[in-house]
């Protein structure tokens, strides 16, 4: 197993650990709810988020206390996400992460809960993060994990997906939908990895913000390509499934080949804007390989 891989698999299983610990315990009153809530969170998902504060942490010799519950709470904000995602009014999805839906296993009014919870329990969690006598840093890692779920963030992306549906779409329009929906945690992760340790200049911090804004996109570019060549491989045709729903993708607007060279383009583009940082930003590095690699 690669160095990488081996990093990879052990802090997803610890990040495992970290969110067993920090959701209340099933038994706990109201023990639906609470179930619920770690059956949306635990045992499921690439833990892509998290990856990238403690690849970002690696930067700045970031105390791994604080990365533990900022990669948390970038996590929960996700798992609501989904949760709500897939409801009826939303995607109406059966299935995640193989397993039923939230709204499913449970009921909806139970997914409601959980994912208002969630959210919840992600600010009371980066609220917890030790950075002793730097309460200005803690305030603005709060401040900016807000803004990335909300509706200038992750929500007013939805919002722009949803309030678009059946709608042509261009490029450019398509691009600022995604740096919201998808892109904002994506870049609230590498941020917040890099809120919890030493202070980058200011010209640092623009190029990993760069980074991660390219991420965020190259993301996204990637999950539309696999889901092209999922539903290509499931209906053995090219019509996937957005393009039957008239959402437009990456795939619809530049085809497969031309999304592909987009995301090679992204990578590219996020990779020299690690470049500065030399041998600390190697992990973030190959962590953006496997982002655009991955195959699911
Ligand atoms: C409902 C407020 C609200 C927002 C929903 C993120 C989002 C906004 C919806 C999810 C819909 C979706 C499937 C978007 C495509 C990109 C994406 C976020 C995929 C899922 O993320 P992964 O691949 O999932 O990191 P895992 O399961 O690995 O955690």
């Amino acid at each position: 197993m690669s160095d990488f891989k081996l990093w990879m698999s052990q802090t997803q299983a610890s990040m495992e650990d970290v969110l067993a610990q920090l959701l209340p315990a099933a038994h706990h009153v109201p023990s639906r709810l609470h179930d619920a809530m770690r059956y949306a969170v635990l045992d499921g998902g690439k833990r892509v988020r998290p990856l990238l504060v403690f690849a970002a942490g690696e930067l700045v010799n970031a105390d791994v206390a604080c990365m533990q519950r900022a990669a948390a709470a970038v996590e929960m904000i996700h798992a609501y996400s989904l949760v709500h995602d897939d409801m009826p009014p939303m995607d109406n999805d059966s299935l995640r992460r193989g397993k039923p839906t939230v709204h499913v296993k449970y009921d909806e009014a139970t997914a409601l809960l959980v994912g208002d919870a969630l959210q919840a329990l992600a600010f009371e969690v980066l609220a917890g993060a030790p950075l002793q006598g730097r309460p200005q840093e803690l305030v603005q890692m709060l401040q900016l994990l807000a803004r990335a779920a909300g509706s200038q963030g992750m929500c007013g992306g939805q919002g722009i997906d949803l309030y678009g549906v059946g709608q042509a779409y261009t490029l450019p329009q398509l691009e600022m939908m995604h740096i919201l929906k998808t892109g904002a945690l994506i870049r609230a992760s590498v941020l917040l990895g890099a809120g919890c340790g030493d202070a980058l200049s200011d010209a640092q911090r623009q190029q990993l913000d760069h980074f991660a804004k390219c991420m965020g996109l190259a993301f996204q570019v990637v999950d539309d390509v696999l889901d092209e060549e999922a539903d290509t491989a499931t209906l053995g045709k090219t019509a996937g499934k957005d393009a039957a729903n008239h959402k437009p993708t990456y795939v619809s607007l530049l085809g497969l080949k031309g999304a592909k060279e987009k995301a090679a383009e992204l990578l590219a583009e996020a990779r020299a804007a690690l470049a500065p940082f030399g041998e600390r930003g190697q992990r973030l590095q190959q962590l953006a390989d496997y982002i655009v690699d991955r195959r699911h």
